[in-house]
């Protein structure tokens, strides 16, 4: 029988990269700052006090291919750590922190084993003498990586639990994150646990034997890593493995819908207070026990209010963040409402009955939904706009043919353009 394991897999910590917020309070801009950095020292925190036999991390370590000396220290620092406590780091470097052949920036500790670039690293792993795992994985030699490989990560030894880290995209048309599929990881009867990263949200891919397992990121830095961010404490155990979800984060990054349909007239005290009864809807629900949460607010429906924002848009939005900013910047945990998106539209009469009467609307609304379901034409679609879109995004990896947007902006872009589009074809009609 293969002995039991417990270890901790996270991945992309990204250090020495932060939460960007629009303030100007220096302590709270200060908290933004170490947020990365405190999520992965309550990650060691938890390794120690719950005494894991090692730590597994699947790239990304660094934010930057030139790395922060900042971030590097502090690396080494939380990895001192684990080492007087007898806990070994086994790590793979991503797309962000491809493999440095002169070193990191500072000698690491003895108890970080990096995996080689050229071929699969292959580490045993003891407790009390007695074999009790092996770690397979190799490192991003550069920014992108279009090797498969997966099918290398192999051993002649099933008497243990056999572990691969990889970072990948798990897409097999994108060349520059190893292009495979879920199917190509199955294949390879090796491996008893996929320890991978790349995809910063946690996603189980599989969740029996063999494991295939996204952690995500330890805390979300933008709207597109928004909702709860930890690491996976594994135990893989003959018949009775399990996975357990440990959040980290101090801020979390949330959508509020707000649906502006109810609203009949032009009055921007009435909004506002509109406004403020849904935020204190969602503050009254959500947990107590973070830091804060960094809200994006997106203004839906048809509305009348659509009369003012057709001339004053910015202005309303700009003032109505800068009131929202005034009543909750102070809360605990803070409620910090960075941005508002105005995806309302016009409100025209019987809207409803104009549309279930005309065939040539209905098949539009149909065709714009193939859109929304449809994968195949989604990526089609979203790889278009890649090609003009200039995407605005932190990362140094930025590839134009992928369209830096998550699936939930798309949507909401979507949906925005099929009403307009609507209003159109009523406003014609009516000519
Ligand atoms: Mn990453």
């Amino acid at each position: 029988m293969k002995p039991a394991v417990k270890f901790i897999h996270t991945a992309d910590l990204h250090l020495g990269s932060r939460i960007k917020i629009n303030t100007n309070n220096d302590e709270l801009d200060k908290n933004m700052l170490n947020a990365v950095y405190n999520s992965f020292e309550k990650i060691i925190d938890y390794a120690i006090e719950y005494k894991i036999d090692f730590l597994i991390i699947s790239g990304d370590i660094f934010d930057s291919e030139s790395r922060s000396v900042k971030a590097t220290r502090f690396f080494v620092n939380q990895c001192e750590r684990l080492k007087q406590n007898d806990i070994n780091v086994y790590l793979i470097n991503g797309n962000h922190d491809p493999y440095k052949n002169e070193g990191e920036l500072f000698n690491l500790p003895t108890n970080v084993y990096i995996c080689d670039t050229e071929d699969v690293s292959t580490f045993e792993v003891y407790k009390d003498d007695k074999l009790i795992a092996r770690i397979l994985g190799q490192s991003y030699r550069a920014k992108s990586e279009n090797r498969k490989m997966y099918k290398y990560y192999t051993t002649n030894d099933q008497d243990v639990y056999n572990i691969g880290i990889l970072h990948t995209q798990l897409d097999p048309h994108n060349d520059n994150y190893v292009p495979i599929t879920k199917s190509d990881l199955l294949s390879n009867t090796n491996i008893d646990y996929w320890a991978l990263g790349h995809i910063h949200n946690n996603k189980v891919i599989n969740d029996k034997n063999p494991f295939i397992v996204y952690p995500g990121i330890p805390q979300g830095r933008d709207i597109g890593e928004d909702g709860k961010k930890g690491f996976y404490l594994v135990q893989l155990k003959p018949n009775k493995s399990k996975l357990k979800f440990i959040e980290t984060y101090d801020y979390e990054y949330r959508r509020i819908k707000i649906n502006l349909s109810n609203i009949n007239d032009t009055n921007l005290t009435e909004f506002n207070y509109f406004l403020e009864e849904k935020l204190d809807e969602f503050y009254k629900k959500v947990s107590k026990d973070i830091k804060g949460y960094i809200i994006r607010i997106i203004l839906t429906g048809r509305t009348k209010m659509y009369e003012i924002f057709e001339e004053q848009e910015n202005d309303i939005i700009e003032d109505t963040l800068e009131n929202l900013r005034d009543k909750y910047n102070k809360k605990t945990p803070l409620l910090w409402v960075n941005k508002i998106e105005n995806r309302s539209t016009k409100s025209i009469e019987n809207i409803d009955e104009i549309i279930k009467e005309d065939p040539f609307i209905n098949d539009f609304i149909e065709f714009m939904n193939r859109y929304k379901t449809n994968d195949k034409k989604k990526s089609k679609l979203k790889n278009n706009m890649g090609k003009i879109w200039n995407a605005k995004v932190d990362n140094e990896d930025i590839d134009p043919k992928e369209f830096q947007i998550d699936d939930q902006t798309f949507q909401e872009l979507l949906s925005q353009v099929k009403k307009d589009i609507i209003n159109e074809f009523i406003e014609r009609r009516e000519l």
